[in-house]
């Protein structure tokens, strides 16, 4: 076997740094993807999203001639689907998400029409169990006259594996080479296939599984990241309500050689860690009581959050009794799900502050050192300004992201502001 042309189907925030790492190896690598705007900026040398390190390599994949976009899939000898799997629209709030597999099914669809016998697709999106066969059931329907390992075997014409990408946003390119890749392969020379592939550049340890346990694993992973931020999550509500420090404390329980406790915050966002979960939990609803609760958990502490704002601003006017709610200016510190990015997408940061400003406070102020300009739908509610001046102008000051800049406020600064801190880097405990 060998895999000389590589096609990388969805350039987002893993199939752009995959194809390029690809490229990197001077593999001959064929990007296709929906957008345009995303292939034409790629095709000039550019990216289309951040990722440190990123332009570069692109760069340097597309002057060299390694790396080209498309926006229909071209023959190649294995194929990479790195689409988005988000969810169908809720029925009611309630009711569980369902996976929108419709990227997958397209993609896999439009990959079919130039397939040939010899070729490995290999499914990379982050998918519920039992996606990897649906997908090979798609590309048997749209070429009969090649076989697949679901009927036939290890002599399938066609390999087909599932090898979900496992990369922390912001550390991409170099989790792609240090990380240990999961390879579920179909058959066992589905996995051999794409191991092939994945040496390319892989330098952790490509182990191998069925595509079932892989779909799992990836699923696995995040779920228990998230189970675990909601138990830390649970114990800052508890902690409230018993006058406790709960950064202090949790730095206490974990000096316990077993115990590691991960830290709390204002929710869980990203594309993966709130989304995940989910997965598993529509498939089988009765079974996940435990991921599911972790789920409600993480997603009502944001409200949490709203309502200890209204109750500091309902304090502060209290002892303020020359003041009305018009007249107090709130700033909100991170608009981004997470430090030190400036990635606003499913961010409870920006949930929590598009929520406040709907509150008819006298004025929110917003401090976000990562980006330039607020967001269009934002820019009527809230200005965007430095943390000095938020620090100035402001009543109630609410810490919602650990942003690198924040923590090198210095305390005194805060005297003369209430302060709500759901990252404890202002009120954190001793250590
Ligand atoms: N968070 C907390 N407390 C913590 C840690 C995180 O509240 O102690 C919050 C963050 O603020 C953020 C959310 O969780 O809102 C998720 O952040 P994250 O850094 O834990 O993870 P992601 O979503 O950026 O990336 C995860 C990673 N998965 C795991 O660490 C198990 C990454 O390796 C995956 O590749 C990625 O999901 C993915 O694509 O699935």
């Amino acid at each position: 076997m060998s895999f000389n042309t590589i096609s990388v189907i969805g350039l987002g925030y893993i199939g752009l740094p995959t194809a390029a790492m690809f490229a990197s190896k001077q593999k001959k690598v064929i990007g296709v993807d929906v957008n345009q705007h995303a292939v034409d900026t790629i095709n000039a040398g550019n990216i289309h999203i951040i990722e440190p390190e990123l332009d570069a390599m692109v760069k340097k994949a597309v002057d060299g001639g390694f790396l080209r976009a498309t926006t229909s899939p071209e023959p190649a000898d294995a194929f990479l689907i790195a689409v988005p799997t988000p969810f169908l629209p809720v029925k009611t709030e309630s009711s569980i998400p369902e996976p929108d597999l419709s990227y997958i099914e397209s993609a896999a669809k439009s990959v079919a029409k130039v397939l040939k016998k010899g070729d490995l697709v290999i499914l990379e999106s982050t998918s519920p169990v039992g996606t990897t066969e649906q997908m090979a059931a798609w590309l048997a329907e749209e070429r009969p006259d090649l076989t697949f390992p679901q009927t036939h075997g290890e002599d399938s014409d066609v390999r087909v594996a599932h090898c979900p990408e496992r990369v922390l946003p912001g550390h991409v390119i170099r989790e792609l080479v240090e990380n240990d890749r999961v390879i579920g392969g179909m058959t066992d020379r589905c996995s051999e296939a794409s191991i092939e592939v994945y040496k390319a550049f892989v330098e952790g340890d490509c182990v191998v599984t069925n595509a079932r346990t892989a779909e799992m694993a990836k699923l696995t992973e995040n779920s228990s990241r998230d189970v675990n931020i909601a138990f830390a999550n649970e114990l800052s509500i508890i902690c409230d309500k018993l006058d406790i420090n709960v950064w202090e404390l949790i730095n206490l329980a974990n000096l316990h050689p077993r115990v590691n406790i991960l830290q709390p915050g204002p929710g869980v966002g990203g594309h993966c860690i709130a989304v995940d979960p989910w997965f598993i939990i529509s498939k089988t609803p009765d079974e996940s009581r435990l991921i599911h609760m972790a789920r409600k958990v993480n997603d009502f502490k944001p409200h949490w959050v709203i309502d200890k704002v209204k109750m500091k601003v309902a304090e502060f006017l209290l002892s303020n009794t020359n003041k009305t709610a018009s007249d107090v200016t709130v700033a909100c510190f991170g608009l981004a799900f997470k430090p030190n990015i400036d990635d606003l997408r499913e961010s409870p940061a920006l949930n929590i502050t598009k929520e406040l400003a709907t509150l008819n406070f006298g004025k929110l102020l917003v401090v976000e050192p990562n980006i330039c300009n607020l967001p269009d739908s934002l820019k009527n509610d809230m200005s965007l300004v430095s943390i000095q001046t938020a620090i100035n102008s402001s009543d109630i000051c609410v810490l919602l992201v650990d942003h690198s800049e924040f923590k090198l406020i210095e305390k005194s600064a805060l005297n003369n502001v209430v302060i709500i801190d759901t990252k404890g880097i202002w009120i954190g405990g001793k250590k």
